[in-house]
């Protein structure tokens, strides 16, 4: 949550996004959760779809609808997030099942907001937990930053994962 999935998608843009904002019930609470989609055009032409989907367990319903032919799956992670490991690895576990031909990349934004924070040591566990792949910091106020993100994940391979799917 609060990952900067929304600021992504809307920097990311070249129309207008929608965000859409629904509510779901869980037993008796009711939350909100926030769907995001746009479009960008490639510096090659190709027209890039872009889905913003919430990583919480409760809505997964929606992760193979948006995994079907998806070419590259972003994890954005929220650095202030005490349970931003276990999070990752269960994000990347999950999703590399449902879109099994994917690149994967992960993004850490508001590490601004953290400053126990080390990249180096999250990398680290992510490789000890089986999951070798590019793992940036991002802060996703900065447009250039994000596109460089993308051209991170669109310039991942199959070949290049390395970690076993089943
Ligand atoms: N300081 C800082 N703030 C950030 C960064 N990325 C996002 N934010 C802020 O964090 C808040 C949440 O960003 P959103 O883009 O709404 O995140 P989200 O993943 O769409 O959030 P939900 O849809 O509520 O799960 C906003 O106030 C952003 O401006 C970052 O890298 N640094
Ligand atoms: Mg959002």
């Amino acid at each position: 949550m609060e990952s900067g999935k929304t600021t992504v998608i809307e920097s990311l843009s070249d129309v207008a996004p929608v965000s859409t904002r629904m509510p779901v019930g869980i037993g008796q609470a009711e939350a909100k959760f926030t769907l995001d989609y746009t479009t960008a055009r490639l510096d090659d032409g190709e027209l890039l779809h872009i889905h913003g989907v919430p990583g919480q367990r409760h809505l997964d319903f929606m992760w193979p609808m948006v995994c079907d032919g998806a070419t590259g799956v972003l994890v954005l992670v929220n650095a202030c997030d005490p349970q931003r490991l276990a999070y990752t690895t269960s994000m990347l576990d999950e999703f590399s099942h449902l879109a099994p031909g994917a690149s994967f990349t992960v993004g850490v934004t508001r590490s601004d907001l953290a400053p126990e924070f080390r990249l180096d040591a999250f990398r680290a566990a992510l490789v000890a937990e089986g999951f070798r792949l590019p793992v940036v910091k991002v802060d996703t106020h900065e447009p250039a930053q994000i596109r460089f993100l993308v051209k991170i994940l669109l310039s991942g391979s199959r070949a290049s994962r390395a970690w076993p799917s089943a």
